[in-house]
């Protein structure tokens, strides 16, 4: 099985030194019990708002905690968030965090901390199951259930269209997780549920507003025919509507914005009558994710894939959420 994956990763990503380094047994590193621990916090990148309030939430919890909180910010490259790994590893942290950026690049990381003797938990985006176990290479999994959330915003852009419409689909960061889940729950919900709806066309906007805005602008003069934007996060969806409007149409009227996440300038942008709906995905991992880390150090049996639920914010209750958003 193991042979299998690590086979499997060299043909993947091409890593053959990697092997070397790779631990030969198969149980997540334990963890002792102390009041306070040295923990390491990956961070993907911090070009926005969900990025920034998860990296508060962690921090704060870290000092509520008394803990150390040895953090570092990959800016948005995979390569440098596996570096980042192998120097907490260095620094001897007790605990890893892992935002990992992409599902295949960041394997490394993980098995790189599991074979130094220190329990990663993934916070937010998960990596290969193929390649990497929760609850064997790493200690588990938390964060929203991604297919979901593309099924549900399909399901309220059926019902709110009566099943017709031409949609353009802005997606995140190619090979992370979320981009990958997102666009299956939404493509296939659609394909199910509505006949006669047609992604137009579907590319990656990297998670990011000016990246969705630039992506969306391109998509809209190809095909001037489309009535929906489905972005993978209000990011790109907020570029979107800028796009929209500089195209000189009406975001809300003439097409209709649908997205995920569910930040301050979203739930807004809803009131305002500029995009349709988002389904949230909850930046604040903080409290969770220790409370895991403290459960597993006293012996705790820890679920492999803890899900976090989201609400969703439409017409009907932004007004009365905004001030509960990020
Ligand atoms: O939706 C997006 C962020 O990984 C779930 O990443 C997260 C996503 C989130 O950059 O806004």
């Amino acid at each position: 099985m193991i042979i299998d994956r690590r086979t499997l990763l060299i043909g993947s990503v091409g890593s053959a030194a990697a092997l070397a380094i790779w631990p030969a047994y198969a149980a997540v590193p334990p963890l002792k019990k102390k009041d306070a621990y040295k923990v390491g916090f990956a961070q993907t990148e911090s070009n926005n708002p969900w990025r920034l309030a998860q990296t508060a939430s962690m921090q704060d919890e870290a000092k509520k905690r008394g803990c150390q909180l040895v953090y570092t910010d990959a800016a948005s490259s995979a390569a440098k968030q596996v570096a980042d790994v192998n120097s907490m590893i260095a620094q001897g942290v007790d605990f890893i965090f892992l935002a990992p950026r992409e599902e295949k690049p960041l394997i490394p990381a993980v098995m790189a901390a599991k074979k130094a003797g220190i329990p990663v938990l993934l916070i937010d985006r998960s990596v290969d199951p193929s390649l990497a176990k929760a609850g064997e290479d790493y200690l588990a999994f938390v964060g929203s259930n991604f297919i979901q959330e593309g099924q549900r915003v399909a399901e309220w852009t059926i019902k709110t269209t009566g099943g017709k419409g031409k949609i353009i689909e802005l997606e995140g960061t190619i090979g992370a997780s979320p981009a990958n889940d997102r666009k299956k729950g939404f493509d296939d919900a659609i394909k199910a549920g509505a006949p006669d709806m047609v992604i137009l066309a579907s590319q990656s906007g990297d998670f990011a507003r000016d990246k969705g805005r630039q992506v969306a602008e391109t998509l809209l003069q190809a095909h001037s025919d489309a009535t929906i934007v489905y972005a993978h996060n209000d990011e790109m969806a907020l570029g979107a509507i800028a796009a929209i409007e500089a195209a000189g149409k009406v975001p809300g009227k003439d097409i209709l914005v649908v997205s995920i996440d569910g930040e301050k300038d979203a739930v807004q942008a809803i009131i305002d009558g500029k995009m349709g709906a988002t389904c949230e995905c909850s930046p604040r991992f903080g409290p969770k994710a220790f409370d895991i880390m403290y459960q597993y150090a006293a012996g705790e049996k820890i679920p492999p894939v803890i899900i976090n639920p989201d609400r969703f914010f439409d017409a009907a209750n932004a007004k009365e959420m905004l001030a509960t958003a990020f």
